[in-house]
């Protein structure tokens, strides 16, 4: 692979605008939106990079972030998805009074919530703003005060989301995944079968929002509201799920962010001299069965594991490549993934990285959602990994091609990674002016 030149792009007025994003997706002084049209409430992993992006400028807001997300806390360590500070609707499918989290036992406050969760990227979060800001009391002492309630959120998974008590949690929607309508899920998604009339009425929002032709399909809404519908039946006891639910998949993002996040707390616990023991097991029970459990030799890559019909869902999607950053794979696989990535990038493919799903299969889409799409904090997580195996070159084509897109697209949600569309294009794809979009902005011009 060519030496990747570090193009020119307007760094300066590109962090200018990054902070007013962030600082204007503000609400209450305490909480970010992901976008304030599409997505009007706090999400779960969305805050957790706003955090890593306030903390480049404002590290009191970036603390009262995650402080503010875990207000949502459930009793049993839950963190969901979305927390509604408001009860007012505000455009958007499944607002706060679908989801009657206040009929749920496990919910300790009058704070309305969902009832799923998402990857829980706050260890490793926490973890950098710590690192950064070493000699800062105000830092060390707010990171005492989390860090219980991470731990908690972990030993949620490990007690409700592990059946089998195999060190990999399991989700029961598509959306925990973060990747909603990835093609991972079309297989699984389809063998779902209920009649719709038991379905409630509903309206979606999304697309009215957004370019239909970049959201999922109102099959798979119907979907994600049957799968919503039989969690709230059974109170979203992840236990009583996993005896019922459909779909049941070991992820592999959402378990290679936990495995880095459990690495974080370690560090981090060994520094405040608390007993990490019981995070040392799981930490190494995990890392084994990611690496064991979830590698698949034909792919020469990671792949989720379908739970519920005992398989792997062979596709080569942008959640394997993320192992890297939990310090999964030994070096032969760890090049194996190296080598599929600059596969990816040869100049006569004409893609940018990192597409979220495999370009060469068919049912790769390059405009929708979660089917082809770039998207920022994957670019980020990505990058990340290949840092820590040393893969400068490959790390340093990640960053650039992700910061070129913005410079030129916008701070929008995703990005078309076809170079000769891109170029054509005047600007990203879904939301605009996103959240993490800015924070990744901040955090990658940042680190020289
Ligand atoms: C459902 C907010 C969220 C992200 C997810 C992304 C999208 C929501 C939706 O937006 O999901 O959670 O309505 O499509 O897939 O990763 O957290 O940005």
């Amino acid at each position: 692979m060519d030496k990747p030149k570090k193009p020119h792009i307007a760094e300066e007025s590109m962090l200018i605008q990054a902070k007013e994003i962030l600082i204007g997706n503000t609400r209450d002084g305490r909480y970010t939106v992901p976008s304030s049209r599409l997505y009007p409430y706090q999400w779960n992993w969305d805050s957790g990079f706003a955090a890593m992006g306030f903390a480049h400028f404002d590290l009191k807001r970036a603390m009262l972030e995650l402080k503010t997300l875990f207000e949502g806390q459930w009793e049993n360590g839950m963190l969901p998805h979305i927390l509604f500070h408001s009860r007012k609707t505000e455009g958007y499918f499944p607002g706060p009074n679908y989801w009657r989290s206040d009929l749920v036992n496990a919910v300790p406050s009058a704070l309305p919530t969902s009832g799923i969760t998402q990857p829980p990227v706050h260890g490793f979060i926490l973890e950098r703003l710590v690192d950064q800001n070493s000699d800062s009391t105000e830092v060390k002492d707010f990171a005492q005060e989390i860090f219980p309630k991470i731990v908690k959120l972990h030993q949620y998974y490990y007690s409700y989301r592990d059946p089998n008590q195999e060190g990999l949690a399991y989700i029961f929607h598509p959306w925990a995944s973060g990747r909603d309508n990835s093609p991972l899920w079309d297989d699984l998604i389809q063998t779902i079968s209920f009649d719709k009339k038991d379905l409630p009425s509903y309206q979606r929002v999304d697309n009215l929002k957004a370019d239909p032709s970049e959201r999922p399909s109102d099959r798979d809404y119907d979907v994600y509201v049957y799968l919503m519908e039989l969690a709230k039946r059974l109170q979203y006891d992840g236990r009583l799920i996993a005896e019922e639910s459909p779909f049941m998949v070991q992820d592999t993002l959402f378990n290679a962010v936990l495995i880095r996040s459990n690495e974080a707390l370690i560090h981090l616990g060994k520094r405040f001299g608390r007993d990490v023991q019981q995070i040392e097991e799981w930490q190494e029970q995990s890392k084994k069965q990611f690496d064991d459990k979830l590698w698949v030799n034909e792919l020469g890559l990671y792949a989720p594991f379908d739970l519920r019909n005992g398989h792997h869902i062979q596709m080569k999607e942008i959640g394997g490549y993320t192992a890297l950053y939990a310090d999964i794979p030994a070096p032969r696989r760890a090049e194996e993934i190296r080598s599929q990535i600059e596969e990816i990038a040869q100049p006569e493919k004409d893609f940018r990285l990192m597409p979220s799903f495999d370009p060469m299969h068919e049912i790769f889409d390059p405009k929708r959602y979660w089917k082809g799409p770039i998207w920022p904090q994957m670019n980020w997580l990505v990058y990340q990994g290949l840092k820590r195996y040393n893969f400068d070159e490959m790390a340093s084509k990640v960053k650039w091609d992700f910061l070129e897109l913005v410079d030129k697209l916008g701070f929008h949600e995703y990005f078309d990674p076809r170079k000769a569309v891109a170029d054509q294009l005047e600007h990203g794809y879904g939301g605009d002016r996103f959240s993490w979009t800015a924070a990744v902005v901040l955090d990658l011009i940042t680190d020289k």
